[in-house]
């Protein structure tokens, strides 16, 4: 049938007017012709299903005008490949975006609803385990506030990360369920599915026209269904798609095995499919290597290329423009398969050329690297990925071989570089090294800070670097001030509006107004005062959850991230111990009363991690107990750290603890959360620590420990510590006191081989560290008791934190590695 040309010329829509009378209205249709409930008995989940639905039919038209914009405009579109998206909640996010926030209040006001209630009820997404899933997230919001025609793509999993309970100190997982009252931001499009397969064997055929076409013939094969969610930017700019796939069988039911009586047997393809996209894997650092996972991966990267391919297709009706009109980028290289895939989809399916097909694949792609720890680096085995993807396999051969002539023939390598660039590792078992695949099929590769993209280039692609030297580029990270500002610090937003006027809302940069006031005594009382009351709550909410009482007067010392050797927890608790010690030894001192606050989730099979957890849970419950301590320092440990939770730990925290191994991290992007909400940071030089430094100025931030060269020249001494420890009696003291059971009496022997670590080897620099540590620390407790000099600090830390805005590297992306220009806003 012909089809009528579609009209995509229509005006955009305005925002539809709201009043709280108007949204009233509007959450009692929902809730009586969506939900099908009577107000008088309606339960706090149907309220909020008719609230999100409310909101969401605020958001319709926009997003229906984005996209038919993209078709009418031909700009090139950008699509993120994530196998993590840790978005959190949804509702106060949009509802803020679009401007809806007081209306929806009222008008549940008048339904005897409390909009607080609702938002803390709406289920925390986490579909990502930290930093890399969050950046995500946040680029997402970005996206569209640049009004950036662009897609996520990932996996609509099934149950998200972990939930984190205790058990006696010790972290206990149970499975998280955030799809339990259903999912009214999602829009399931069954007729976006595509086939994905599995296995089977590669067919040479001949063409008609004489060309031998390679044909691969999974016999495995499943169904990719897209789940569509909204994503509004700020002041409803744009609406992009986030695109989760969710895996389904062909054959729901095999029904010959039913009737033939074999019941269960019938259901297997079914949980077999499904199984691909049930759970996150929950580990952030160490590569899993199961073959679960690489299904996974291959899943949602062929059901994404085909997805962007077919609507390629279907405006340009070549693919000669791809790379014109298409920007893919591969959130690490968990997607990098992705490379494989397409070359397959251009070649076997659409009878490209292979140079020209490789030249649009580079074209397309850019790669971002997350991390250089080497045990978080992917490789699979070839018999893997032989077994599972053989025509991906030949493809990556072919790749290399022309990779490896490349390495040869134009740069002279010798054999040890040629191994170097190689996409297979050959030491110990042949396995594909994914990394390497990214990054010869990416015209860019970037790294997240300038240290680490600096590392990037000297270590793990160096060769590569050599072979390629105009493709590594920096993009330091960055966050939404949307959500980790004006959202969740309402008081400090409402302050900075008052006092150098609302500019700074769609220009980040204006908060530098802010430093003309950093001395300003009223101005200082002010922001002290909204932190005080942002300190309250998370002390009630201490108080709630674990029945210790905590002082909001006190310095609030907080480190939330994922529990990991390299980000250091053990120093910060081992620093407790010797604060400990020394306010017993000390009682007569003017001590700064402290609460060291932690929350973070260990990967459930990274021992020294969960028993990190529990070495804070010990030492907390002798310290908050002891009466000679006389609530001078208290440690919290507050379980289950995810997106909702950080959004109330954030704005109440003075001091933000950013102390990894220098070399380690690659940017961190909680530091700046707490930087946007003017917390004082005591960090190393690490990650985007170096970029803080530099914008807030070395006065306003609090650098301590080895740099990155020290550290490594250090690791080549091969020294052992024990001497340091030795001389530094207030160390040697501390640790003995872990060591020997003084934290663990139920069982003394708990922490000595964690401690032993640190007299062997301390990879992580702990104990080298440590005494620079506590001195900074010392600074920090004289700044906090000049008041003034404390608030000016923190003041100046909101006032600068403008480069650390998401919408400043998106625009960075969209600019040197998209080749998408950004309208004006
Ligand atoms: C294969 C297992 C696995 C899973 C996830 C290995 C590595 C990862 C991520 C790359 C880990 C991660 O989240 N990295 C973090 O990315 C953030 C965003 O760029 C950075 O700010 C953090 O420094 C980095 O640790």
């Amino acid at each position: 049938m012909p089809q009528k040309p579609i009209a995509y010329d229509v005006p955009t829509p305005e925002l539809r007017a709201a009043t709280a009378e108007s949204i009233q209205a509007e959450i009692l249709a929902r809730l009586i012709y969506s939900i099908g409930k009577d107000p008088i008995v309606a339960r706090p989940h149907d309220w909020l299903a008719a609230t999100i639905m409310t909101v969401r039919d605020h958001v319709m038209d926009r997003w229906m005008e984005s996209s038919r914009e993209t078709w009418r405009t031909s700009h090139k579109r950008v699509y993120y490949l994530s196998l993590e998206f840790l978005i959190g909640r949804l509702m106060r996010d949009a509802m803020s975006n679009v401007g809806l926030m007081e209306p929806v209040r009222e008008a549940l006001k008048n339904l005897n609803v409390d909009l607080g209630d609702l938002i803390n009820l709406e289920p925390d997404a986490a579909l990502g385990n930290g930093g890399l899933g969050r950046l995500a997230a946040c680029f997402l919001e970005s996206m569209s506030t640049l009004k950036i025609p662009a897609y996520g793509y990932g996996i609509r999993y099934v149950h998200g990360l972990f939930r984190q309970e205790m058990s006696e100190g010790w972290q206990v997982e149970l499975p998280e369920e955030w799809l339990a009252h259903g999912n009214p931001w999602e829009f399931e499009r069954r007729e976006s599915a595509y086939e994905v397969g599995f296995g089977g064997h590669v067919e040479s055929v001949t063409d008609p026209d004489g060309e031998v076409r390679q044909e691969w013939r999974p016999n495995d094969h499943l169904m990719a269904v897209a789940f569509d969610t909204p994503i509004v930017g700020w002041r409803g700019a744009r609406v992009n798609t986030l695109r989760l796939w969710s895996a389904q069988p062909i054959d729901p039911i095999l029904l010959d095995k039913f009737n033939a009586g074999d019941h269960i047997g019938a259901l297997e393809e079914s949980a077999k499919a499904e199984a691909i996209t049930r759970v996150l894997y929950p580990a952030d650092s160490t590569a899993a290597g199961q073959e679960l996972r690489l299904r996974q991966e291959f899943f949602f990267s062929s059901a994404s290329l085909q997805d962007i391919v077919r609507r390629h297709l279907q405006q340009y009706g070549d693919l000669g423009s791809l790379a014109d009109k298409v920007a893919v980028q591969l959130n690490d290289t968990h997607p990098a398969i992705s490379i494989a895939e397409l070359m397959r989809i251009l070649v076997d399916e659409n009878g490209l050329k292979w140079d020209e097909a490789w030249k649009l694949t580079k074209g397309t792609f850019g790669y971002t690297n997350h991390t250089l720890l080497p045990e978080a680096l992917e490789s699979w085995p070839v018999f893997l990925l032989e077994r599972l993807l053989p025509r991906h396999m030949q493809i990556v051969y072919q790749i290399n071989a022309d990779v490896l002539a490349d390495a040869r023939d134009r740069a002279n390598f010798s054999d040890a570089q040629i191994a170097n660039v190689s996409l297979i590792d050959e030491a110990g078992g042949r396995r594909v090294r994914m990394g390497q695949l990214a990054f010869v099929g990416s015209h860019s590769i970037n790294g997240v800070s300038a240290l680490h993209t600096q590392l990037m280039k000297q270590t793990v692609f160096s060769d590569l670097h050599k072979l390629y030297p105009d493709r590594i580029n920096n993009k330091t990270n960055g966050i939404t001030p949307r959500r980790w500002l004006m959202q969740c610090n309402p008081g400090l937003t409402q302050l900075i509006a008052d006092t150098i006027g609302p500019a700074f809302l769609d220009d980040i940069d204006r908060l530098k107004d802010l430093d003309g006031f950093a001395e300003d005594a009223g101005f200082q009382a002010r922001f002290a005062q909204v932190k005080l009351e942002n300190k309250r709550k998370l002390a009630q909410l201490i108080q709630d959850r674990l029945g210790i009482k905590v002082s909001p007067d006190a310095m609030f010392d907080v480190q939330i991230k994922r529990i990991h050797e390299y980000k250091r927890q053990l120093l910060n608790i081992i620093h407790a111990v010797a604060m400990y010690d020394e306010i017993r030894a000390h009682p007569e001192r003017d001590w700064v009363p402290r609460v060291k606050i932690f929350a973070g989730k260990a990967a459930p099979g990274y021992w020294n991690a969960k028993l990190i957890i529990k070495l804070i849970n010990d030492v907390a419950k002798v310290i908050n107990n002891d009466p000679a301590v006389r609530g001078l320092l208290k440690v919290v440990f507050l379980p289950n750290y995810n997106v909702s939770l950080a959004e109330v730990i954030v704005p109440a925290a003075d001091l933000s603890e950013q102390i990894s191994t220098a070399g380690m991290e690659a940017s961190g992007t909680g530091n700046m959360k707490f930087m946007a909400n003017g917390a004082i940071t005591i960090g190393t030089m690490d990650g985007a620590n170096v970029e803080m430094h530099e914008e807030v100025g070395a006065d306003n931030i609090v650098i301590f420990g080895m740099t990155a060269q020290e550290v490594e020249d250090m690791r080549a001494e091969r020294t052992t510590p024990k001497q340091m420890i030795d001389a530094s009696p207030r160390l040697h003291e501390v640790l003995e006191t872990i060591a020997t059971g003084v934290f663990s009496p139920d069982d003394p022997d708990r922490y000595r081989d964690l401690i032993g670590g640190l007299y062997e080897h301390d990879w992580f620099m702990v104990t080298r560290d440590f005494d620079a540590y506590a001195k900074a620390q010392n600074e920090v407790d004289a700044i906090w008791r000049d008041k003034t000099q404390w608030n000016a600090m923190a003041i100046r830390n909101t006032a600068r934190v403008g480069f650390f805005s998401s919408d400043r590297t998106i625009g960075q992306y969209a600019q040197d590695i998209w080749g998408v220009t950004v309208p004006s806003r």
